[in-house]
């Protein structure tokens, strides 16, 4: 039986490994990811396994904003990917998320980048991460918690590395 794209959970029946990608430019940064994390580890289904350190990263897409603050969490989930999605959006609205243009500044932003293996394309739900493998602000914090993960066909560290060499990013 084939379900609709997001609405599977893990295809084990155990939880699913997760990596949830966090930023954040507006307000007070730290304290805005501290508080998503620390909801991101309440919702139901959810248990945060680890938190990457974080980092003071350039913007990247519209670079006439602030720099941002990013981490990546490590998640094992037993909702659907589509349950995760409904879950970070509340986290986001419930921080007063304003985000005024795409790329733009926001308050916080939650990112499902991997859900375990699945591979989902739906307009509104695109996961892997479409751009993760281009983003030093998600590259390397993920490669801190998964250095051997495979992303696009490459490891996460090495990843990691050379995009570090293009892009701004420090840990803070
Ligand atoms: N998020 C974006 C666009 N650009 N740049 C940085 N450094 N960090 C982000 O989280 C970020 C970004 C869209 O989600
Ligand atoms: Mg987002
Ligand atoms: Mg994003």
């Amino acid at each position: 039986m084939s379900l609709p794209q997001g609405t599977e959970t893990s295809a084990t029946g155990r939880p699913a490994r997760c990596y949830i990608g966090l930023g954040s430019n507006m307000g007070d940064s730290r304290a805005v990811i501290a508080e998503a994390l620390k909801r991101l580890g309440e919702l139901p289904g959810v248990a945060l396994d680890a938190v990457a350190p974080l980092y003071r990263t350039a913007p990247v897409g519209y670079t006439d904003q602030d720099y941002f603050i990013n981490t990546v969490a490590e998640i094992s989930a037993t909702l659907t990917p589509r349950q995760l999605l409904a879950g970070l959006q509340q986290i986001e609205n419930d921080l007063g998320r304003v985000r005024v243009i795409r790329w733009g500044p926001r308050t916080v932003d939650l990112d499902i980048l991997l859900y375990g293996e699945q591979i989902i394309t739906e307009p509104d739900l695109l996961v892997p991460h479409p751009r993760m493998a281009r983003r030093a602000f998600v590259m390397v914090p993920l490669a801190d918690l998964n250095p051997g993960l495979v992303v696009d066909g490459e490891k996460a560290r090495a990843l990691a590395r050379r995009l570090a060499e293009e892009q701004e990013i420090a840990r803070c």
